[in-house]
């Protein structure tokens, strides 16, 4: 039996059953206020209780939502976020699990272990906060910054070449693959809703205005440019159509799913984890051992 629906329901719950007593501390107009009753609103679409999520999250402004969400929370290292999901998972693949981070942390300091997290298909949803930007740490160049965007670490304009999320997705074995954007808030709690529903690593970027850093990337330059893939014809089955649209940036940003294939899951290739480890006796006895280490 799945641990889920071994738990006893009371009433319906709502997004404040999500909300802690700590009220964010994110600039007025940040795309992090969006994306956070996304996230609320998807888990209260999905029915449910924050003792059943477990959710991870990386170093930013992006992180710091671990204080806002009442859920399971594990705040990791910068660019650590997946290698702690991933173990979530593995010792209790009944929890769904989400990660949170941002562009600076998944896309440059925690670039190995994503691309890691997608060939192994690990069953954890994954939202990346992508402002194009280092945030918390004040403005900073990201790998998604443009070529040529001048931030307080590039005052002469990035010279590397934009990191393109949804095509190294796409390339890394990524089951499900999709981009919101926080201005498109009732899309974005459905994109994440449907990440969660997907078996094995679902990915969604997510275009996060930073209203305080990033004065290139605001809501308006992102909607004179987004499009939705649902109303466009796009078929998330087909891989080829996901890679056209995935190299699509400039005067047309495609939203929506750019990519939805199942295939075999991490934890569900390995036997011995049919029963999840957190519901197993242990084989030996560690207390000895822990009490070493008093
Ligand atoms: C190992 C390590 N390196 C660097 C930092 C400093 N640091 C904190 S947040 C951050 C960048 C945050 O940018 P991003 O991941 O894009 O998140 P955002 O704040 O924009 O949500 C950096 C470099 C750190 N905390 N730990
Ligand atoms: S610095 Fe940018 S990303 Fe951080 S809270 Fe402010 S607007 Fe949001």
């Amino acid at each position: 039996m799945r641990w889920r629906s071994s738990v006893a329901k009371t009433a319906p719950r709502t997004k404040a059953d999500f909300e802690t007593d700590i009220f964010p501390t994110w600039c007025p107009g940040c795309g992090d206020w969006s994306i956070w009753g996304a996230i609320k609103g998807a888990l209260v679409e999905l029915g449910y209780a924050p003792h059943e999520v477990c959710v991870v999250y990386g170093i930013g402004c992006s992180g710091n939502m671990c204080s806002f969400v009442n859920a399971y929370g594990f705040h990791a290292l910068h660019g650590r976020a997946l290698p702690a999901a991933i173990g979530i998972k593995l010792a209790n693949h009944d929890l769904p699990v989400l990660v949170v981070n941002g562009d600076g942390d998944n896309y440059g300091e925690g670039l190995n272990h994503w691309i890691h997290a997608m060939r192994g298909n690990h069953n954890v949803t994954h939202l990346v906060h992508d402002n194009l930007i280092y945030g918390l740490t004040t403005g900073q160049t990201s790998p998604t910054s443009e070529q040529g965007m001048k931030t307080k670490s590039t005052p002469e304009g990035v010279i590397e070449r934009q990191l393109n999320p949804m095509a190294l997705a796409l390339e890394s074995g990524a089951s499900f693959i999709a981009r919101g954007f926080a201005g498109e808030h009732h899309h974005l709690k459905d994109l994440i809703a449907q990440a969660m529903r997907h078996k094995g690593y679902s990915f969604v970027d997510i275009f996060q205005p930073c209203v305080t850093f990033n004065h290139v990337q605001t809501y308006d330059w992102y909607r004179e440019r987004i499009y939705r893939l649902d109303e466009d014809g796009h078929d998330p089955s087909d891989e080829r159509a996901a890679h056209e649209r995935a190299h699509q940036w400039g005067e047309k940003l495609p939203i929506g799913v750019f990519y939805d294939k199942p295939r075999e899951v991490y934890d569900q290739e390995i036997d011995h984890l049919d029963t999840p480890l957190a519901r197993t006796k242990p084989l030996t006895n560690i207390s000895k051992l822990q009490a070493e280490f008093r």
